[in-house]
């Protein structure tokens, strides 16, 4: 093959603007010398990174393959059809949209495509662990859609499948969604699908946090059971910024409708590019041996945590996260994840199921095990880093002390060096 792209370097970025190459090399340093403990981020792989770093995005392709509004498609349709095909045959799915431009609008264009505005949906709220696109209040799924919302149970923190059904008999939704950003176990699709039957509402899974898993058998597939499907394709799945639809057949048309013109002019087919190349990786067998250690290093890292007594909402993990209760260590999670990342451990304050605390510093930190298995840490390193947290946790008001551990943690990540990223 000839290839005319030179690897990816930021000369000419640092020749035209060097505010922003300087911004640029910071933040690489800053993921090169961190524990990433975000559930949602990952290190997409050099690929991917140049897939979605070429002249794919000085193109405008409204429309979809072969129907496009302008003259010039002469390569793009390919690529925007080798996503299709991949997705298709990653996921097991009748029909997929690759051009959202991330997993709000996704979510967003089914919502339009397959209901009227004051419809009502029945979601997961966003304290209990699910989505603000979920019909969350402040959400426009909130206000433009007659939002009803379920939890988790009060002493379990396990969906409560009892009050999903004694909801959707209550109150009759025409879409039932399931999925969610801050749920540590497995979701039980087919149950959704039973209870959207028996009321006969349509069924939304919002896959993006789990994707990877899924693709990989890691978590079971809400495919078969889910009138659509939507993800997002950077989390676990570990491709570019970007969203994705899939959907049965049936409702093709309107989700492609929704999309565009509905919603989105021109699709970024550099990011669907990416996604091309990620969906590839995710077709190999080491991508399955990824997918396992990322729930193996969630169990190590949680059981690590509770060996130094903190607390797991629900009391583990089955998937790539945890939601842990920091509150029995004498703080919030605000102050703790500030602390952290001060130690160069970045994850994010979240609220606990029927937290009492302020959202501003709430009852626990939200962890999860993507990005760090992307460099091939394994359960040793899980333990490890929780020891760490427990230091951050005893030492939260010593500067001194968060500044050592963050060299530590410095010297530690030289020896995983992260895809994509210089070592
Ligand atoms: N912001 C994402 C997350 O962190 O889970 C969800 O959209």
């Amino acid at each position: 093959m000839n290839i005319h792209h030179p690897p990816l370097s930021i000369a000419a970025l640092a020749a035209t603007d060097p505010e922003i190459a300087r911004l640029v090399e910071a933040e690489t340093a800053y993921q090169r010398d961190q524990v990433r403990l975000i559930a949602s981020e990952n290190y997409a792989s050099r690929a991917v990174m140049e897939a979605a770093a070429t002249v794919l995005m000085n193109k405008y392709a409204e429309g979809y393959p072969h129907k496009r509004y302008y003259e010039g498609q002469l390569f793009v349709d390919q690529v925007e059809e080798l996503a299709q095909t991949r997705a298709k045959d990653v996921f097991g799915a009748d029909h997929v949209n690759v051009q959202p431009h991330s997993g709000s609008p996704a979510n967003l264009a089914v919502y339009t495509a397959l209901l009227n505005p004051g419809d009502t949906i029945l979601g997961m709220s966003l304290p209990a662990g699910g989505h603000l696109t979920h019909g969350w209040k402040v959400s426009a799924t909130g206000r433009f859609w007659n939002a009803v919302q379920y939890g988790v149970h009060p002493e379990t923190h396990l969906i409560d499948m009892d009050e999903v059904r004694r909801l959707a008999h209550e109150h009759k939704p025409k879409m039932l969604i399931c999925g969610a950003s801050a749920y540590p176990r497995i979701i039980d699709f087919a149950a959704f699908k039973a209870i959207a039957d028996e009321v006969g509402a349509l069924l939304l899974v919002d896959m993006a946090h789990i994707a990877g898993l899924v693709a990989a058998g890691e978590h079971p597939s809400p495919v078969p059971f889910a009138d659509a499907v939507t993800t997002t394709t950077h989390k676990t799945l570990r491709g570019p910024r970007g969203g994705m639809i899939l959907s049965k057949k049936k409702h093709q048309k309107a989700i492609d409708r929704a999309v565009f013109p509905g919603l989105q002019g021109g699709p970024h087919l550099h990011a669907i590019a990416g996604i091309a190349v990620a969906l590839r990786e995710a077709q190999q067998a080491e991508f399955k041996t990824y997918a396992k250690a990322i729930r193996e290093n969630a169990k190590a890292l949680g059981e690590a945590l509770v060996a130094c007594d903190f607390s797991l909402t629900t009391g583990g993990t089955d998937n790539h996260l945890m939601v842990v209760d920091v509150t029995r260590r004498g703080m919030g999670g605000g102050r703790l994840a500030k602390a952290l990342a001060q130690a160069g451990i970045v994850c994010n304050m979240n609220s606990i199921p029927f937290d009492t605390r302020p959202p501003a510093d709430p009852s626990g930190i939200r962890i999860g095990t993507p990005a760090v298995t992307s460099r091939g840490m394994g359960p040793a390193e899980m333990r490890t880093i929780a020891g760490w947290i427990d230091d951050v946790t005893r030492h939260i008001d010593d500067d001194r002390r968060l500044a050592a551990i963050a060299e530590d943690v410095k010297v530690f990540c030289r020896r995983f060096p992260a895809p994509g990223i210089p070592a």
